[in-house]
């Protein structure tokens, strides 16, 4: 495909060889699930009890390819797939797959900045959404970019009526197509060629796409579902959006599906609602960010739950810092298993088996024993001695070798011989784990969700009011980070954080999770010696302030 950059030929022989890659869809591997398990139960709409077997569920995913190939979906077509947390998200996910498209991993809270982008950077042919999300309507945000974008001409809508020339999603379900078109017409996809378009964490200006092959993506999930130990008995409470890496294949639902068991998805991410749904479906798994944790530890009527079926709270996205860490088996009686990783592909996992010091305080080693990975000097690229900070590069069979149509980007993300400079400071730990110290790349870790600075600040210069912006990470105690903008107005212009908001969401369509959440007003900004714009100085500013207050 074009604008895909596959791995060198020495490296994908080695990694079949050495059994990574199994010339596989992930269709084939998930078909052999739903078959496998056929009658325990894969998933539980938290919402409303929506229960599905493996072998229901695959009957419905085939049910929706061949649909899709009928409304004209082709090998290799993308579709944005933006619906929330709801079974309906997951059916398509699969049944694009499975139709030969490639699903694009949107999230629910995207705009029409960040939707539009990703339609018309990957020509995309569909879009799946739900009529309304959180009071927007999709179904307008939908024809807006149809109209700038010529190649989307197929929307699929869950949940209410579709508007003329959309399709009905919960209509085609409940079609059995496939009692008169035989599946044998669904092209079959190149297991080397892209499956899924991942979102990048964001750090530059525009957000790039991440192609996971089916190769690369179905090892991802296998090798991490090892790793967890996941079975048939384990129930897995899930309320990250399902589009997120690490809720569809770290392990998430496709690991889970692989062994066998059971998912209760949900799509509230509040500490009550988590432990009534795993008091009430006994839940043995958890999957939840370190700042859910973190409000779930905090939570006053914790108690008054049983949470005792709970065994193991998955946890990623974010730095588990070891205080918090410490706290788990003793106030909630179970055990965490933390995964350092990246969209990109590099997965670090702590093991049920190191040692309580080196589970609390190490981010983990890699997955995959084909995983190579070095710390090298930011400014030599030389590797650091044992013990020393420097940025962590990765390659292995689950680690891409570039973005999707993205060569300028690319030759400074990935080195010559294919390390991907993931751009996080890290030290090596006696045990062979790591330790991540800090970040390169400019951006805000919202709690897991990852927001460019450089991408805000572009849309905040568009205001009329402003000369020059900059946006960096405050300190927070459950989140980790929030983003605070630094502006310099020019002269005679006033603004406060409020009107900046309006304006970004009315006039810049962003998605409201990316609004600053602090507006600090400068007279000039702190440069550096180079006289370059001194961000370090500016985080030291608003933290100290915090402090303060
Ligand atoms: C996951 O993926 P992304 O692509 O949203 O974000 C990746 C970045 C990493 O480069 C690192 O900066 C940070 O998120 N990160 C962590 C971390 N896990 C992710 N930093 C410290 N400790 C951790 N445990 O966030 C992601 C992908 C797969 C599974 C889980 C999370």
């Amino acid at each position: 495909m074009e604008g895909f950059v596959p791995w060198p030929s020495e490296f994908a022989q080695r990694y079949r060889k050495e059994g990574y890659w199994l010339d596989k869809t992930i269709s084939e591997v998930m078909d052999e699930c739903f078959e496998r398990f056929a009658s325990n139960t894969l998933l539980i709409s938290a919402k409303d009890g929506r229960t599905y077997s493996y072998r229901e569920f695959g009957k419905l995913v085939t049910r929706l390819a061949l649909h899709l190939n009928a409304l004209g979906l082709k090998l290799y077509d993308r579709v944005i797939l933006q619906i929330p947390n709801q079974p309906e998200v997951l059916l398509a996910y699969f049944a694009i797959l499975k139709a030969g498209g490639i699903p694009i991993m949107a999230l629910p809270p995207h705009q029409e900045a960040e939707i539009g982008f990703f339609a018309k950077h990957a020509e995309a042919k569909g879009i799946a959404i739900s009529s309304v999300y959180h009071k927007t309507d999709k179904q307008q945000m939908a024809e807006n970019i149809m109209r700038e974008t010529p190649s989307l001409d197929l929307v699929l809508v869950t949940g209410g009526e579709p508007r003329p020339g959309f399709h009905s999603l919960d209509k085609l379900l409940a079609d059995p197509i496939e009692e008169h078109i035989d599946t044998g017409i669904l092209p079959r996809p190149d297991p080397d060629q892209p499956a899924v378009f991942q979102l990048s964490g964001g750090t530059t200006g525009i957000p790039k796409l991440i192609p996971r092959t089916h190769n690369d993506y179905a090892y991802n999930f296998l090798c991490s579902a090892e790793i967890c130990d996941l079975n048939e008995s384990t129930i897995m409470l899930l309320a990250i959006p399902q589009q997120h890496n690490f809720a569809i294949a770290c392990p998430g639902f496709m690991g889970l599906a692989s062994r066998g068991g059971c998912e209760i998805l949900s799509d509230s991410l509040t500490p009550q609602s988590a432990l009534e749904l795993i008091a009430s479906y006994r839940a043995t798994h958890w999957t939840a960010v370190p700042a859910l944790i973190i409000a779930l530890l905090n939570y006053p009527d914790r108690n008054g739950y049983d949470i005792g079926s709970l065994d193991m709270i998955l946890t990623g996205g974010q730095k588990l810092n070891p205080e918090v860490a410490m706290r788990i088996r003793p106030e909630l009686g179970c055990d965490v298993q933390e995964v350092f990783g990246m969209a990109e592909g590099p997965l670090f996992w702590t093991r049920l088996d190191d040692p309580d010091e080196v589970r609390f305080t190490t981010q983990g080693r890699p997955q995959s024993p084909g995983d190579e990975f070095r710390i090298v000097d930011t400014v030599s690229e030389e590797d650091v001695k044992p013990g020393e900070i420097g940025e962590l590069w990765c390659r292995g069979p689950h680690t891409i070798r570039g973005y999707y149509r993205s060569p300028e980007h690319n030759a400074k993300s990935f080195s010559v011989d294919g390390f991907y400079k993931s751009g996080d400071l890290v030290r090596l730990h006696p045990s062979g784990n790591v330790i991540v110290e800090g970040r390169l790349k400019d951006c805000i870790n919202r709690g897991g969700e990852k927001i460019s600075a450089e991408e805000i600040e572009n849309h905040i210069l568009a205001a009329p009011q402003i000369d020059i912006c900059a946006c960096v990470a405050m300190p927070d105690p459950v989140l980790g980070e929030r983003m605070c903008a630094f502006v310099v107005l020019k002269p005679g212009k006033e603004l406060t954080l409020a009107e900046l908001n309006r304006f970004l969401l009315e006039e810049r369509r962003i998605a409201k999770f990316k609004l600053p959440e602090r507006l600090e007003l400068l007279e000039s900004m702190p440069l550096t010696n180079v006289g370059k714009l001194n961000k370090v100085s500016l985080r030291t500013m608003i933290a100290e302030k915090l402090q303060a207050q």
